[in-house]
């Protein structure tokens, strides 16, 4: 039920929300959406370009080895979706070659982000004449129902490692609520990080230049911005480390001293102890068992997955 706090503060009302379970629960967290307003967008901009963040560029040499192949599995006549696409840049190389096999093509680009989509259709118009973009501006829930609207057999792409984000049993409730949208013969292209040397995975999420660091402290930055609070981005270090056990990199906001914040507009005090942490962001890592399981356990049925030469990235066709 909505407290009175609640309906005080609409503003900024998911935010405040966040900020208050999250600073008030042992031990603290704040949840990774948090990043993506326009600051955070931009500095994951510029991790996808770092020499240590080799996801984005290893999906992309995939996709570039394998684009026909990767088609030619999922069938003829394609109609291409996109969730989370962003500017759809690594959708290019699919697109490109999709429009090798047939005259004209469909894509709908999926996004929260209008700005981004906007750019997607003027750059994807300007390349692809054949291409016709029919952007939909909606979150992950909007996105999936919009699926069903889609006519022609779908090629639904899920790319860029965005599962990692999700909690398990969230990320099955996800593909569960893609494979209802979908009609027999749909098929879905799911990017994963795979499980590799904790030496590569690190330093991909605690970069030399400290853009990660910066992306992860820009959560208290937002909650300066937008809540009002006095958090000094000085007093907290950004941890990057492999948890093993639950097959995943996490990120944390660490208080370098002991120290008190406040953030005015939802009335809160918030102490932290000297080591005291914020947990920010999973990032899981899978194993072709893994990938396996979760779109088993979600209806779908793996046929193919590609990989690069070392292994570190997965593009997998699993079928409706
Ligand atoms: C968006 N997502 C797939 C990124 C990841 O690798 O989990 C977010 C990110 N966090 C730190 N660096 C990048």
């Amino acid at each position: 039920m909505a407290t009175s706090k609640q309906l005080q503060f609409p503003a900024h009302g998911a935010t405040a929300l966040a900020a208050r379970d999250g600073l008030a629960a042992s031990p603290k967290r704040l949840p990774s959406w948090l990043f993506y307003d326009e600051a955070g967008s931009a500095l994951f901009e510029q991790i996808t370009e770092l020499p240590e963040y080799y996801l984005t560029r290893t999906e992309r040499c995939i996709f570039e080895a394998y684009a026909p192949e990767i088609l030619r599995a999922a069938g003829p006549s394609l109609t291409l979706v996109e969730l989370g696409a962003g500017t759809a840049s690594k959708t290019c190389i699919l697109i490109e070659e999709l429009l090798q096999r047939q005259s004209r093509a469909l894509f709908y680009p999926i996004d929260v982000s209008p700005t981004a989509l906007h750019e997607a259709v003027n750059h994807l118009g300007r390349l692809f004449p054949n291409l016709r973009v029919n952007p939909i501006v909606a979150d992950y829930t909007g996105g999936v129902e919009a699926l069903t609207r889609i006519s022609g057999r779908k090629l639904v792409l899920y790319i860029g490692s965005s599962i990692g984000n999700f909690e398990p049993d969230d990320s099955i409730r996800m593909l569960r609520r893609i494979r209802r949208n979908l009609r027999p013969g749909d098929a879905l292209l799911l990017g994963t990080d795979m499980v590799k040397s904790q030496k590569v995975m690190v330093p991909a999420y605690d970069d030399a230049q400290g853009v990660t660091c910066e992306f992860n402290k820009n959560v208290l930055a937002r909650l300066n911005r937008e809540l009002g609070a006095d958090f000094d981005l000085d007093r907290f270090r950004h941890v990057a480390l492999w948890n093993k056990r639950c097959s995943r990199m996490e990120m944390h906001l660490e208080s370098a001293v002991a120290q008190a914040v406040f953030l005015p507009d939802i009335d809160m005090d918030v102490s932290f102890a000297a080591g005291e942490r914020i947990h920010t962001e999973n990032s899981y890592k899978y194993t072709t068992e893994m990938v396996d399981a979760i779109l088993r356990d979600s209806g779908f049925r793996l046929e193919h997955t590609w990989q690069d030469r070392q292994k570190w990235f997965g593009v997998h066709l699993a079928r409706v």
